[in-house]
């Protein structure tokens, strides 16, 4: 049914690209970074809250020292990893040291006012001649300020080998906080699986602009990718496949804990999704005792959606889905777990309601909060539930009716329509990989919207956040990954963490395009789409 729906609405997406294409204006490519003056202070991505350029700024030389305190863990911790990052291209040592001097890269993790201010993820850059010093409240906070100071540094920096420089940082001073609290991205693991390199690689670049959640679709119609000890045939038997008949794989709990930890340390909590009671086949190919009829059906290596659900009248159901949700939650050290709850068509909306209004206070029993995609709200959310809205311009009135009444009622939204935010899109008729049914969603389209007024009628303050979900029925390797990630990410995340005002497709397509080197240095296969002025090839 909703495949059929999706097909239908192309055509309408396609019309409206069409007029979106006439206004843009062909790109003309940004002059390449002139070697001799470092990156203009605040030209990075996403835009800063505050920037007040001014002298000489900050070069970093072979003598550059990396101070940190003696006291805090976190801010050696984080002096490791910027120095991991700024070795192996400068060549220099920059030797990370507690001892107290003047001068070299400062970073310190203080409770003074002027970072008190700047709240629980924001942070401070100054740049001067004698000293560039990174400053916050948090060790989340120092680790975004970190971010920034490495693309105020030329594109080399990110190479594995000694280039040239200089290493100048623009004098200034940044200040800088988010606008919203959920900054996220999504990866499909189970439309085809990622190892925990893929998933650590996906890491890195989330971390580069400043996003802080990792939501892991870890479950769906064809794989099961998480070790569950009391059932444990849903990984061994339901993760063995994946689309188009692949080996498939899951993680073992020691492998998840390793990508939670990971994350963490790139600023990024973790948010394990089950899908449920819709998308289920894996599970229900595992173990016939979770089908109504006590049948198992076959494992499940195509890309239609809406034929499988749990079973919702039998105990044993929520035998399975406790037990998932304790492991799972006990994995889990941040305060939310997504039980899905899209595209359940093959459940009535009795036994959908009836489902998630037994499965959430299971979610709670083992101390989260749910989250859920939108059709939540036509059951009865929980009263901390977030619901994550994925309609498009073709999403009924009567369906963002229901998600504006709960916000309005105190749920709380993430925002990622799916003709925005859906990384896995074609950009154009022309890109290789990805699907159509929300249109194509070009990088302006992509990035073009204010998600404080996306979903009329919704409480401003109802709005936590923005994520971009990455699904993979067509992706199979990190470049393609990339590709789709790649320029449209970087947008989703600056809508996230940037303020409103700072909002203009003009300026932001520019800074993007500063991005490129940095990307081709880092071995990020991205799309060259003809709307961003990239630099000229060197
Ligand atoms: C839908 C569907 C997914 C698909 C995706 C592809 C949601 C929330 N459910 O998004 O199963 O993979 O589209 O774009």
């Amino acid at each position: 049914m909703r495949q059929h729906h999706r097909t239908a609405c192309v055509i309408g997406s396609l019309l409206l690209i069409a007029a979106a294409g006439t206004s843009s204006s062909a790109a003309t490519p940004t002059k390449a970074p002139d070697r001799a003056g470092p990156t203009p202070l605040g030209q990075i991505v996403p835009a800063p809250m505050k920037v007040e350029p001014g002298g000489a700024g900050f070069e970093i030389t072979a003598k550059t020292p990396i101070r940190v305190g003696s006291g805090n863990p976190d801010e050696r911790r984080l002096g490791e990893y910027l120095a991991g990052i700024l070795r192996p291209s400068t060549g220099y040592r920059l030797p990370v040291t507690d001892r107290e001097g003047k001068g070299g890269i400062r970073l310190r993790i203080s409770a003074e006012p002027e970072n008190k201010v700047l709240g629980g993820e924001g942070y401070r850059v100054i740049s001067t001649r004698g000293s560039l010093t990174i400053t916050s409240w948090s060790s989340t906070g120092l680790l975004h300020g970190v971010q920034t100071v490495r693309q105020q540094l030329p594109a080399a920096v990110e190479k594995k080998t000694p280039q040239r420089g200089p290493w100048r940082v623009a004098g200034g001073t940044i200040k800088d906080m988010p606008r919203y609290a959920y900054r996220g991205a999504m990866l499909d693991v189970s439309r085809h699986f990622f190892p925990v390199e893929h998933v650590k690689r996906y890491i890195d670049q989330l971390a580069l602009y400043k996003m802080n959640k990792l939501h892991l679709h870890l479950s769906d119609d064809q794989g099961w990718r998480i070790a569950i000890d009391s059932w444990p045939r849903l990984a061994t038997y339901g993760g063995s496949t994946q689309v188009g008949g692949g080996p498939g794989g899951h993680y073992t709990k020691d492998q998840y804990k390793d990508i939670v930890a990971y994350a963490a340390s790139r600023g990024l909590q973790v948010i394990p999704e089950i899908d449920m009671p819709g998308h289920t086949n894996a599970a229900l190919a595992s173990y016939a005792e979770l089908n109504c009829n006590g049948v198992a059906p076959p494992l499940y290596t195509g890309t239609n959606v809406g034929f499988s659900s749990l079973c919702v009248n039998k105990d044993v159901t929520y035998k399975f889905v406790d037990d998932v949700v304790r492991e799972l939650a006990a994995l889990t050290p941040g305060g939310s777990v997504h039980i899905g709850g899209d595209e359940a068509h093959s459940t009535s909306h009795e036994d959908f309601v009836t489902f998630m209004g037994k499965v959430q206070p299971v979610v709670a029993k083992y101390g989260k909060t749910v989250m859920g995609w939108h059709q939540l709200a036509g059951a009865k959310p929980a009263k901390d539930a977030v619901v994550q809205y994925w309609g498009y311009d073709r999403t009924g009135q009567a369906e963002r009716d229901q998600v504006v009444n709960a916000a309005k009622q105190g749920t709380k939204l993430v925002l990622s329509p799916a003709d925005r935010a859906y990384l896995d899109m074609k950009y154009d008729k022309d890109t290789p990989l990805g699907l159509t049914w929300a249109g194509y969603v070009e990088v302006q389209r992509a990035y073009d919207w204010d998600p404080g007024t996306y979903l009329q009628g919704a409480p401003a303050d109802s709005v936590l956040g923005v994520e971009a979900p990455l699904w993979t029925e067509t992706l199979s390797t990190p470049a393609h990954l990339d590709y789709m990630a790649f320029p449209r990410l970087p947008g989703i995340a600056e809508l996230g963490w940037s303020p409103a005002a700072t909002h203009d497709w003009g300026a932001y397509k520019g800074r993007l395009a500063g991005q490129a080197p940095r990307w081709d240095a880092l071995g990020i296969n991205y799309y060259k789409s003809p709307q961003v002025p990239w630099p000229a090839e060197r």
